[in-house]
């Protein structure tokens, strides 16, 4: 049924549910064994299958993507700068400074929205200890140049991955690149737990500080080892990412009908660039990002316009972080202007599994009637 005849506002996403008993059978267990967190039989069935899913050798759960992030970055204890991207979520910028870092940002190239990766070596000074990249949208970076930028400068590489659950690039999955990538399994996500993220990372080593690291630093109960927090994944998460797991062919053969919809619909309006992606991507259809350059409206004009219709995209990544009030006077977007140039221009269109072909031909009516 199309969100017209219900007469539902159609939001940016909606999250995916696995059948109602399909989840409830789960609970039995843990109702049987009154375990519900602290690394229980689900958070280990669900570390091992997600392991093989993404094809890592090496991965920790987390309660979400964004303590991930925080605790790997404490893990690899990362000094002074890390050059990251504006173009992204609060999350990514967040985590750098909440370790008591200096983010120092690069500008993203016009393409695919990723950190332009002939801007990085000019940023790297002495204090450099490492590169946050982030796979906007989905949208896998140039893996390779900053592979070979970081061997060259003996830095650490860290991704955030939270938009590529299930992508590969040249058949090799994001969890694959850098020291460590993160993951974010929120309600929102292609894939999910409710809340909940991953860390998967290169180093045998890192598997014991991180799963320190998630539970307060405590190795035993007489070592505390490190000043950790509580990032644990608890089981009623674990059984919702089973779950999932089960669905997720599904969820992105659906999403990739609606992507695909939008791409016929779109295709040749003046004035809108749609989604590219790099040869070799293998897609998830996370998000789709519009952006608004030489269209007979703005940008803002188009999301008032659709908010009418009660459709609600979403100006994901705007504001660029680099104007965020909280780091007012530390960081200007001056220094990363097709970051700002984006971020001004940029809608990121309703987009989930179960979003009707008919309300993305309507959407898509209207964009063009605006066109
Ligand atoms: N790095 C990157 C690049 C990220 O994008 C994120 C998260 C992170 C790191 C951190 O990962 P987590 O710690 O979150 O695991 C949403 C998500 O909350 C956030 O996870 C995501 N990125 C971000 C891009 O989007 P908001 O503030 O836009 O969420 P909200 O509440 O406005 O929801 C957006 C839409 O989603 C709603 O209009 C309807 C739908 N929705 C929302 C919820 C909460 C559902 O359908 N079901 C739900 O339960 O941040």
């Amino acid at each position: 049924m199309s969100a017209k005849e219900t007469e539902k506002p159609i939001l940016v996403t909606r999250s995916s549910l696995p059948p109602f008993e399909e989840f409830t059978e789960m609970l039995k267990p843990i109702w049987e064994s009154g375990w519900l967190t602290n690394m229980g039989d689900y958070h280990k069935e669900l570390e091992q299958k997600l392991k093989e899913y993404l094809g890592a050798d090496r991965l920790v759960l987390f309660t979400n993507g964004h303590m991930a992030l925080e605790m790997v970055i404490q893990a690899l204890e990362l000094t002074g700068e890390v050059i990251t991207t504006p173009f992204t979520f609060a999350s990514t910028t967040h985590a750098i400074v909440r370790n008591g870092l200096t983010p120092v940002f690069c500008d993203i190239n016009p393409r695919d929205y990723t950190m332009d990766v002939d801007k990085i070596e000019a940023l790297i000074t002495e204090k450099t200890s490492a590169i946050l990249p982030v796979h906007v949208y989905g949208n896998i970076c140039d893996v390779e140049r900053i592979e070979a930028i970081a061997r060259r400068h003996n830095l650490k590489v860290v991704y955030d991955a939270a938009h590529t659950f299930g992508e590969t690039y040249n058949g090799v999955g994001t969890a694959c690149f850098g020291d460590a990538s993160i993951f974010s399994f929120h309600a929102t996500k292609v894939y999910h737990t409710i809340e909940g993220g991953a860390v998967a990372f290169r180093e045998e080593w890192m598997e014991h500080r991180l799963n320190c690291l998630k539970n307060f630093g405590i190795v035993d109960q007489d070592h505390v080892v490190w000043v950790g927090g509580n990032a644990k994944m608890n089981e009623f998460q674990a059984a919702m990412g089973l779950c999932n797991l089960r669905h997720l062919e599904d969820e992105i053969t659906k999403r990739r009908r609606v992507a695909e919809r939008y791409l016929e619909n779109l295709d040749g309006v003046k004035g809108l660039k749609l989604p590219e992606y790099r040869p070799g991507v293998k897609p998830n259809y996370a998000y789709f990002p519009v952006v608004f350059d030489g269209f007979a409206r703005t940008r803002d004009q188009v999301f008032d316009g659709l908010g009418a219709h009660q459709i609600h995209p979403r100006k994901y990544f705007y504001p660029l972080i680099n104007d965020f009030q909280c780091y007012e006077g530390r960081f200007s977007s001056k220094d990363t202007p097709v970051a700002k140039y984006i971020a001004d221009r940029v809608l990121t269109l309703p987009l989930y599994a179960d979003l009707a072909l008919e309300d993305v031909d309507r959407i898509c009516g209207l964009l063009r009637e605006m066109g």
